[in-house]
């Protein structure tokens, strides 16, 4: 899974960035055009922990998503080049992360001179709404155009349903917030379109605002698409977390009232936006999270493990984390009935901690 920050110049994008990675990219600096940054990191999950005591595996691998931080838009001041650079790569994330300045901080200015979040949104998203409005149009163009030569059902299909997106975009909609049917879905899947990725918006807020953060109400009901929503940090402080030791952290959070660290607050909710859960598997080499999309069957499950496991899928044991950290052992699960046995149709949940049976 890859996450794309963006953000408008100097709204804290890089700091977050550093918050949520542990690096120390430079910030500060006006950074257009220069490479992104990028960084794989380790979804915090406190289950792992605990079936490495039950398994004793030889290692323990999280589930991993990559932020990339991605500088570039920057209202006005980025080169033709750059923008370019800048929206291939936001093409290709799940999902946008927006880091939207709330902070006052006089010896940072704003670009456009004053601390107004509602006016940046917008802003930044009407530059997503402009780059989907060139696809689009680019396509519609295209389309009519082997049309004259070649008229298919295909292509009339297409074709409605791009002019339906330009006039959407036009009307300044986002994609994500028209009802799309799964194939109209799956055809506009291969256009990269921005505003149709789930998008949240990470409020940077300044250091005296963390105890006490209330939205202002404009901002709240600013907060759309419908795949869309909002978390609140003060990404300064979280990277100064993240540099110290992992032992410090704790206490300096709750010296300044902060309930959970920058990633765990940004990853469950980017997993939320994105439909995803974990199911976990757990042996004598190796204890490991997965993700996978909410609703998924225990054969796609298997098929995130490996394709053989999916195409020769026979069962599945299973018993669910919180049966398994009580029972302490997969067979005193086993034999307290807390094992169940599923086939290839059950919809795995959760933290379900899975045994796939397979023949290849
Ligand atoms: N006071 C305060 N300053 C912050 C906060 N977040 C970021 N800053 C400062 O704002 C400046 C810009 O931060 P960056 O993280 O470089 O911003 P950016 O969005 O990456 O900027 P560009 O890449 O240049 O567009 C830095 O000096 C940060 O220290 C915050 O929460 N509070
Ligand atoms: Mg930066």
């Amino acid at each position: 899974m890859q996450v794309g920050i963006i953000g408008l110049q100097s709204s804290g994008k890089t700091t977050l960035f550093n918050a949520l990675t542990g690096q120390m990219a430079s910030v500060g600096d006006f950074a257009s055009g220069k490479e992104a940054n990028k960084a794989m990191v380790k979804v915090p999950d406190p289950r792992l922990k605990r079936l490495a005591e039950i398994f004793e595996p030889d290692k323990i691998t999280h589930a991993e998503v990559q932020y990339i931080d991605i500088a570039g838009m920057t209202g006005g001041a980025s080169t033709e080049k750059s923008e370019a650079a800048y929206v291939a790569a936001i093409r290709l994330v799940d999902e946008l992360a927006q880091v939207v300045r709330v902070f006052e901080n006089d010896s940072v200015p704003h670009p456009e001179g004053s601390i107004d979040p509602v006016r940046d949104i917008d802003s930044a998203n009407s530059e997503l709404i402009f780059n989907d409005l060139i696809v689009a149009d680019n396509n519609v163009n295209r389309l009519e155009k082997s049309m004259r030569v070649a008229k298919s059902d295909e292509n009339k299909k297409r074709w409605e349903l791009l002019r339906r997106s330009c006039e959407a975009l036009e009307a300044d909609t986002f994609l994500g917030d028209i009802d799309f049917t799964s194939d109209e879905l799956k055809m506009l899947s291969g256009y990269g379109f921005l505003t149709l990725k789930p998008q949240l918006y990470i409020l940077n807020i300044g250091e005296s605002q963390i105890a006490d953060c209330q939205l202002p109400e404009k901002l709240e009901e600013h907060l759309k698409p419908r795949k869309s929503s909002a978390v609140a940090i003060c990404a300064k402080i979280a990277m100064e977390i993240a540099q110290l030791d992992e032992e410090d952290r704790d206490e300096f959070r709750s010296t300044l009232g902060i309930k959970s660290s920058a990633l765990d607050t940004v990853i469950t909710e980017s997993y939320r936006l994105l439909g995803q859960i974990s199911f976990l598997t757990g042996g004598e080499k190796e204890v490991r999270a997965w993700t996978i999309k909410k609703g998924a069957s225990a054969q796609e499950a298997a098929g995130a493990i490996h394709s053989d496991f999916q195409r020769g899928f026979i069962k599945a044991e299973i018993v669910s984390y919180d049966e398994l950290d009580k029972s302490g052992s997969w067979s005193d699960a086993k034999k307290g009935g807390k094992l169940r046995l599923e086939g290839k149709d059950y919809t795995v949940k959760d933290g379900d901690v899975i045994l796939f049976r397979f023949n290849v």
